[in-house]
């Protein structure tokens, strides 16, 4: 079988991608998996950025073909931050619920017409001979009031859809695989596979 690395440390991000592409004939490799990892420095002002860096560095590393994604948060009412600081938005350690109190204080009395935000998702594909292409997934929505539901992590239980009224962390992941950045942003990642196998087919 076909192997595919996905260079994120991000569990629960991995779980996600595992799912979502769970047909998929490659078999995924996390950088879990791997004996040793050169660091990523992710200090790119874009998404697309520090999702191309994280594919590059790992196919560089290990010769075999890569997946970098790189997502966050942006609000309108807060010029589109923590954008690529999403995971660290409330400190060096990654902390979920700190990140959610941060953005509700930061938009503390702001009504919820003018909490328009949406999710950003890049991935990119690399191998030996560098990049394969990168691509952008996203999903809007709006920042509730307060935080609802436990499913999905990081700012998912604010992230209000609202075609339902609920958050992500409400809807539960049936519900976000199927309107997600990163499900978008996957979609796209296929037909970038099937070119880029289409191509190592011809001589
Ligand atoms: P890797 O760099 O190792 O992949 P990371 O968590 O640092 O892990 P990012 O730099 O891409 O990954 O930051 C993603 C952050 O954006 C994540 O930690 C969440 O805070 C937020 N985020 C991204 N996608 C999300 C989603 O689907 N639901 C909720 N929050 C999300």
């Amino acid at each position: 079988m076909k192997q595919l690395i996905v260079a994120t440390a991000n569990k629960k991000k991995l779980q996600e991608i595992k799912e979502i592409m769970a047909d998929l004939d490659y078999r995924i490799i996390s950088l879990a998996d791997l004996d040793s990892v050169p660091r990523i420095i992710e200090n790119g002002k874009t998404f697309k950025a520090n999702a191309v860096k994280k594919a590059m560095t790992i196919a560089r590393a290990t010769g075999l073909l890569t997946m970098g994604e790189d997502s966050g948060l942006c609000v309108n009412a807060l010029g589109g931050k923590p954008g690529v600081y999403s995971a660290r938005f409330s400190g060096k350690d990654k902390n979920d619920e700190k990140n959610n109190q941060k953005v509700l204080n930061l938009l503390s009395g702001v009504p919820l017409k003018k909490r328009r935000a949406h999710y950003c998702c890049a991935v990119a594909l690399a191998d030996t001979n560098g990049l394969v292409g990168v691509v952008e997934g996203k999903c809007f929505g709006l920042i509730a009031a307060e935080p609802a539901g436990n499913a999905g992590f990081g700012y998912d239980p604010l992230f209000l859809i609202p075609k339902y009224n609920k958050t992500f962390g409400q809807l539960g992941v049936q519900i976000k695989h199927r309107m997600s950045h990163r499900f978008k942003a996957l979609e796209k990642t296929r037909k970038l596979l099937e070119k880029y196998i289409e191509k190592q087919g011809c001589p």
